[in-house]
Order: C-alpha cells, then sequence, then structure tokens
C-alpha cells in the first residue's frame, strides 16, 4: 500500500472547446507541442486514439502508417515518454455511422475490423500492448434496429480476430451505458468482464474503467474497480467526474463528489495499483470558458488524485476496524467526512 503512481492523459484531453452548440474557443496546440508538455504538467504517459498517432490513416497504406507510427515513437522517445495504449477512433467515419462491429452492413463491419488490426499495427510501433476499446456507437438509436444477441456475438468475434492478429496484445473494454447511442452493449464493467469470457483468449481481455461512464451507469466508480480487480482484469483506468446523469462531462477528478473520488484512489492503492505497470489514466475536458493552453484540469485532477492518496493512507486502520466491528457505520461516515475535510 505504498506504491507510486505514475500519470497518463490523451492528446485529445488538451483541446479546443468546442462543444455540440458551439465552436472551437481557443487556439489548436499542434500534437508534437503537446508531447513536450507532457513532462512539465507530471505525466509520463500518451494515451492514443489511432489517428491522434497517424492522422488521416484511412487515406494510407498499412506500411505507411507503420511508417508514420514509427516517427511518433521517435517524437515520443526524444520527449521521455511511454505510449500507454492506442484506440481505434471508431465513431466518426462515414463507415462506423450504426456501429462498427455491430453495424447491420457488412462491408462496414469489414471496415471496422480492418481499422482494428491497423490500430494493432500502431500500437506495435509505439512500443505498447494494450488498445482500449471504447465501443461507442456499438449500440442502438431505436431497439427494433438491432439483434442484441448477435451484435454481442459479432463484438466477441471482432475482438478475436484481434487476439489472432497479434498473440501479445491485450484488449481492455471501456464500457459506456450511452451517448452517442441511446443504448449501448457493453454498458458497464460487468458486461465487459463477461464478454472477455465469450472470447478466446480471456486473459487478454480487460476493462479500462471510465469514472463518468460508470456514474452515467447509475453504478459508483469504485466498485466498478473493485469487481474488476477481482477478475483481475483492471488494466487502466479513466478518472474523471460527472455531475448527475446528463452528457458525458469528463468533469476534473474529484470535482463533484470528493467522497467518490476517494474511494477510487482507496482502492486502486488497496490493491497496489500500477504494480503491474498500470499507468493512472485521465481523461477529463477544460471548461470551454477556460483560456489558452487549458491544461489546469490535467494537473488539478493529479495533484486532487495524489492529495487523497495522502488521505487515504493517513486513515487510522485499526479505529476504522473497531468501528467496523462495532458496526458504528454513523461514526464510520463522521470519521471519513472529517479526514476528508482535513481532520479536526
Ligand atoms: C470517450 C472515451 C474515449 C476513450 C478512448 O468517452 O473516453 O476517449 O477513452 O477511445
Ligand atoms: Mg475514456
Amino acid at each position: 500500500m505504498a506504491g507510486t503512481y505514475r500519470f497518463s492523459f490523451g492528446p485529445w484531453n488538451i483541446h479546443e472547446g468546442a462543444d455540440p452548440f458551439g465552436p472551437a474557443v481557443r487556439n489548436s496546440i499542434a500534437f508534437g507541442k503537446k508531447l513536450s508538455m507532457y513532462r512539465n504538467l507530471g505525466f509520463g504517459a500518451v494515451q492514443f486514439h489511432d489517428d491522434d498517432a497517424v492522422p488521416d490513416m484511412n487515406n494510407l497504406k498499412p506500411e505507411q502508417i507503420i511508417k508514420k507510427a514509427r516517427a511518433v515513437a521517435k517524437l515520443l522517445k526524444n520527449e521521455g515518454l511511454k505510449a500507454e495504449f492506442v484506440a481505434p477512433r471508431m465513431w466518426e467515419d462515414p463507415r462506423t455511422i450504426d456501429g462498427g462491429y455491430t453495424s447491420n452492413n457488412a462491408a462496414n463491419r469489414r471496415y471496422a475490423l480492418e481499422r482494428s488490426l491497423r490500430t494493432i499495427d500502431i500500437a506495435n510501433e509505439l512500443g505498447t500492448k494494450l488498445i482500449v476499446l471504447w465501443l461507442a456507437r456499438e449500440g442502438t438509436y431505436i431497439r427494433e434496429s438491432k439483434d442484441s444477441k448477435l451484435a454481442v456475438e459479432r463484438t466477441a468475434e471482432a475482438v478475436n480476430k484481434m487476439l489472432e492478429y497479434d498473440g501479445k496484445i491485450r484488449i481492455a473494454v471501456e464500457p459506456k451505458p450511452n451517448e452517442p447511442m441511446d443504448h449501448t452493449y457493453i454498458p458497464t464493467t460487468g458486461h465487459a468482464v463477461a464478454l472477455s469470457l465469450l472470447t478466446c483468449d480471456p486473459d487478454r481481455v480487460g476493462v479500462n474503467i471510465e469514472s463518468a461512464h460508470a456514474i452515467l451507469a447509475g453504478l459508483d466508480p469504485s466498485d466498478e474497480m473493485g469487481f474488476a480487480l477481482a477478475f483481475g482484469k483492471l488494466w487502466t483506468v479513466h478518472l474523471n467526474d460527472q455531475n448527475g446523469l446528463k452528457f458525458d462531462q469528463d468533469k476534473t477528478f474529484g470535482s463533484v463528489d470528493l467522497r467518490r473520488a476517494f474511494n477510487q484512489v482507496r482502492i486502486l492503492d488497496k490493491y497496489d495499483y500500477g504494480e503491474n505497470g498500470e499507468w493512472v489514466g485521465l481523461d477529463v475536458k477544460a471548461m470551454r470558458t477556460q483560456k489558452a493552453p487549458a491544461v489546469k484540469h490535467l494537473t488539478n485532477s493529479r495533484e486532487i488524485f495524489l492529495r487523497l492518496l495522502k488521505v487515504s493512507r493517513s486513515l487510522d486502520d485499526s479505529k476504522m476496524d473497531k468501528m467496523i466491528k462495532e458496526r458504528d457505520y454513523e461514526e464510520l461516515d463522521r470519521y471519513i467526512i472529517e479526514s476528508l475535510m482535513g481532520g479536526k
């Protein structure tokens, strides 16, 4: 329970502030410039979407993609950074309009798989074996448009093809219950773990738990983490916060519900998260009102994590055990709140 933590985020977390109702409000920061900011902000690894690493990859041949990814690997090395994972961005191309692996159109399903294999090529060049699958459009707007049994089978089949393509990669499924879809097929950690059991190599399929996604499913993120830990499947996290059931807000970690954040830190620390090389990933969005360069949401999230870690480690376990033994949960409740307020 005394590990140190290493932090990561994706370049999309430094963004221009556009939302569905208004345009960008900050100038773009070039990818190379973003990379040069990581270390100063306290981060050691980059999370990638495939086209963060190789823009315009749909118009490139596999060999060209590999060559471009190799150049990015050099940039990372120069900055002293690691690549944590690569995730296929499968929600923007017209061929993924009805989902990728679960699309009703066979040619579009083939595209989704092809794209996923190219993601694996990129990951190999960047020196990571972790692939994240946020199954953004694998769901429905209306129930009758797809067959939910077939959709899950097709998802497992696509995962199998990826596992077969590269015998070393590991796939972390990132569940989310809705948005952009009305409902998705893999909404929670339990679904993701169950999906792994349908694949040809369950040991190589785990999860990426995003706090806000769990909250949107009406669940507690720390319990979701505990569930994944019980299966040895918590391979990365996307820490952030969320104010109720609305669009995915990606708020600064701990900024809405400090206690909920504390419990995430606590369970990660209790079970030595990071011991097997896992990174503490953030998926946070700067407020649209923020001036450029908007990075405080990243440094604040990291600092809040570390402060909560201190609180968690300062708790008197024997005191807590006694309260639990006596079933005095009111006192336990007060002790936690008091500690979060800085003690007496
Ligand atoms: C969106 C997701 C996405 C994944 C990676 O909500 O957080 O960015 O983490 O594909
Ligand atoms: Mg995420």
